[in-house]
């Protein structure tokens, strides 16, 4: 039995007894007698904040990560105390501090623990740095299991892990890579079908161990910084995932565009190049659209210039792409060559933008251009400029999108591949070494991209995609997983990434299908695109340095298959749209994976393969080759098989075809899924009429549609529309009632229902709840299908 008494445990202090306690409205202010201080503050009915100083003296409060206007506020809060604790009691649970050492428990008001401190707050006096090493341990149950932590590349169950997160640029990194490009320090925990979150909100190096150097204990410690985490109590994960999701902040909604399928490499150029692409996918009727320009594109890779032999009047170029259906994206770096005939070098000199080292002298680093000096981007004044210099780009030129690369930040050449830690950073006026900002360092700089994409394309929608973030970047960026490879173990990590990354808050994100080093056999790069036609980003990128990547490039079997992959995608988009909608409006992860459809169930607490891609369709790739089926686990309830419609009873495992045309899909029984014609290219046609595939169920299911302009910011406005469908299937009938809110006209005035499954043959309808005649609605008896008006609220087949 280990006890918590002062400088004994290998050099670890611990707090000692409580010595008062005092609350005010929502924080409860606690002090022990070797003058460690804790305050508990209630922000919602299942989340607190815990905030530790060992000397009884607190930093100053300031977080990138929460969102200044997410929602707190709670019902209720007493605070009592009996020998022992401190209880308090919140509306949903009950928090518990140990008065001889300040150790917190979390329970259920029914009793059942959810998560207790087993050494609880320790720390380690840093004598290098200053401050403290700030350390946390949990006593972790058998059954217990974690997920989360953004885009680490393990097992999506994280039991048995230990990983830590440093933004690093890790070029063809493997399973178990313990840091990539992203810090987001959030995980859940799920025991006894009670989840909980842990949101360990220090952007310093931080480390986290799940049952790894201990069975039963679960830790996370920081390098520096405050021992400052947010509980967040469930006992759903959705509960968990919307409660941290509210607090870190939600993105706007995109630019369906952005939705699209696209295409890019390392590097398309010149103008010709580009040309030759985004016509062969017109010619191919291969949709697409977004065209991406990697670096080459800028004069001798200095930031906002471009190479005038290349790209001779970039502004030319990128309208006669916008009139074939591509947007442009072009990438930015932070690293500003050192050149003082540059004029955004040197006016980033003048006004004193770039980092220094501790002593003075400039941050000097290799990247693309050669030696640069590197925009410090924790400073409001320098990402206020840097928004600035979009002007041009997206203002004159007319780029529709922007990608951020680099910003962990990477430098070449050097120990560590970044900056070294004595850097100082401005941190929002809370001076700091590079220690504390390197996390942070990447979101600041997609936050004043953000900014500056926003003002320039308003008032269209921006769109940004990075590759460093830290948790609370999503509410300015997507991302991708960075320099993975073209292998099937890569296809593997890519499908558990984009998981773990909707279960931390950001969904908008994707990996480089086909893999970004290497290259991919046609068949792989066919799993990759059906698996990646389902991932909220959706894009092809490659180094191109070992061969093409284009889905002509493999062959007219590849194509054709890619092909249909793609268009199902476009016919989805409005399905996919509304799981953005979902997304941003509540927080829901737009892939949710098995455990958080159904964490009661625990055969799925180890699985990753199949996930639900929005709230009704389970896919599940095939990550090996030479197969032609697999076995996949069928969630709890029934499913029809996409491809054939059979229905299948879920809760058990089973053996799917899937020859290389054919991906496992499954539709949720009850699902009305609706459906756009095939574009070549979001907003090429207008559509004049949209299907609903309704998939019957005895009993009932809803689902939900919304729709807006597709750019812009009227839904703000009220200018959307939310259609809910409510279906109930009897043995000879089903019904279908629609609500719906919002002002938005969509350009179609029908839709064409399809029918799957109906057990009965259609002998009579009723409209509105008045008899008419089949034809009436042009009844197809042998389709199943019927057109009706796109605002009918009650319709009822009869058999
Ligand atoms: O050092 O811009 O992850 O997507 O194509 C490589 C060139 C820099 C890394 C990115 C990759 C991009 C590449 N970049």
């Amino acid at each position: 039995m280990i006890t918590n008494t002062e400088l004994e445990h290998k050099g670890n202090l611990y707090p000692t007894a409580l010595i008062s306690y005092e609350h005010d409205q929502d924080t409860i202010s606690f002090l022990t007698k070797n003058g460690v201080r804790l305050q508990i503050t209630v922000l919602r009915d299942n989340m607190l904040r815990l905030r530790y100083a060992t000397n009884g003296i607190f930093e100053h409060d300031f977080s990138y990560a929460v969102d200044e206007n997410h929602p707190h506020g709670f019902n209720k809060l007493k605070v009592e105390e009996n020998n022992s604790h401190v209880l308090i009691h919140t509306e949903k649970f009950l928090c518990k501090v140990a008065k001889d050492d300040l150790r917190v428990g979390m329970y259920e008001h029914g009793g059942k623990t959810i998560l207790e401190d087993e050494l609880g707050f320790h720390w380690e006096e840093s004598f290098e740095f200053g401050g403290n090493f700030v350390k946390m341990s949990k006593t972790s149950r058998d059954q217990e299991n974690f997920f989360g932590l953004g885009d680490k590349p393990t097992n999506f169950n994280l039991k048995g892990k230990r990983l830590s997160m440093w933004n690093t640029d890790q070029y063809a990194y493997g399973k178990d890579t313990a840091e990539l490009y992203k810090a987001v320090p959030f995980y859940m925990g799920l025991q006894q079908n009670i989840a909980y979150g842990i949101f360990f909100d220090n952007t310093f190096k931080t480390h986290f161990d799940f049952c790894s150097e201990r069975r039963n204990v679960t830790s996370f410690w920081a390098d520096g910084g405050e021992m400052n985490y947010y509980f967040i109590y469930g006992p759903q994960m959705t509960d968990v995932l919307t409660t941290y999701t509210d607090l870190t902040g939600k993105p706007e909604l995109p630019p369906m565009w952005a939705l699209g399928f696209h295409q890019c490499k390392w590097s398309y150029y010149p103008e010709s190049k580009v040309k030759e692409i985004t016509s062969k996918f017109r010619e191919l009727n291969f949709p697409c659209d977004a065209i991406y320009l990697d670096i080459d594109y800028m004069d001798g890779f200095r930031c906002f210039t471009w190479n005038k032999e290349y790209f001779p009047d970039p502004k030319r170029m990128v309208k006669e792409l916008e009139d074939d259906g591509f947007k442009t994206v072009v990438i930015i770096d932070p690293g500003i060559k050192i050149d003082l005939s540059y004029p955004i070098f040197k006016e980033a000199l003048e006004k004193d933008y770039f980092c220094r080292r501790a002593d003075g002298p400039y941050m000097r680093g290799k990247v693309w251009p050669g030696e640069c000096y590197f925009p410090d981007f924790t400073n409001p004044e320098v990402r206020e400029w840097w928004s600035g210099l979009y002007r041009e780009l997206i203002g004159e030129i007319g780029v529709k999108g922007v990608w951020n690369d680099m910003n962990e930040p990477a430098v070449m050449e050097v120990p560590g591949k970044t900056f070294p830690f004595d850097v100082r950073h401005n941190y929002d006026g809370h001076h700091c070494s590079h220690r504390k900002a390197h996390n942070v360092y990447g979101m600041q700089m997609a936050r004043a991209t953000y900014e500056g994409v926003k003002k320039f394309n308003f008032p269209k929608r921006p769109f940004i995609i990075t590759r460093a973030n830290y948790s609370g970047g999503q509410r300015y960026t997507s991302t991708w997983t960075g320099d993975n490879v073209a292998t099937w173990e890569h296809l593997w990590l890519a499908n558990i990434q984009m998981q773990r990354l909707c279960m931390s808050g950001m969904s908008f994100a994707g990996s480089d299908i086909g893999g970004f080093a290497e290259q991919p056999s046609g068949e792989l790069y066919t799993r990759w695109i059906q698996l990646g036609v389902f991932h909220p980003f959706c894009r092809v990128h490659s180094s191109g340095d070992h061969g093409e990547q284009e889905p002509w490039f493999f062959g007219d079997e590849v194509l054709e298959i890619s092909k249909k992959f793609v268009e199902l995608r476009y016919q989805l988009l409005p399905y996919l749209y509304t799981a953005f909608y979902n997304y941003v409006q509540e927080g829901q992860p737009i892939l949710k994976p098995l455990v958080y459809f159904d964490q009661e169930d625990v055969q799925t607490h180890y699985r990753a393969d199949e996930f639900i891609f929005g709230n009704q369709i389970l896919v599940c790739p095939v990550q090996e080759p030479n197969v032609q089926g697999r076995r996949m686990y069928i969630p709890r309830g029934k499913w029809y098989n996409f491809w054939n419609d059979t229905l299948v009873t879920g809760g058990k495992e089973m053996w799917v075809d899937a020859p290389l045309e054919i991906c496992p899909i499954f539709i949720k029984e009850g699902a009305v899924i609706p459906k756009y014609p095939v574009q070549q290219y979001v907003d090429e046609l207008e559509i004049d009429q949209l299907s609903l595939d309704i998939y019957y169920k005895l009993g009932k299911e809803n689902s939900e549609f919304y729709e807006d302009a597709h750019d812009g910011y009227e839904y703000r406005q009220n200018i959307y529309s939310l259609r809910t469908f409510k279906l109930t299937g009897k043995t000879d009938e089903i019904i279908l009632q629609q609500h719906k809110s919002g002002k938005f006209s969509a350009s179609y005035e029908t839709f064409k229902l399809n029918f799957h499954g109906l057990p009965f043959e259609v002998k009579k309808v009723f409209f509105e709840n008045e008899e008419i005649p089949l034809d009436q609605l042009q009844f197809n008896a042998e389709e199943k299908t019927m057109i009706v008006n796109k605002d009918f609220s009650e319709l009822h087949l009869v058999g």
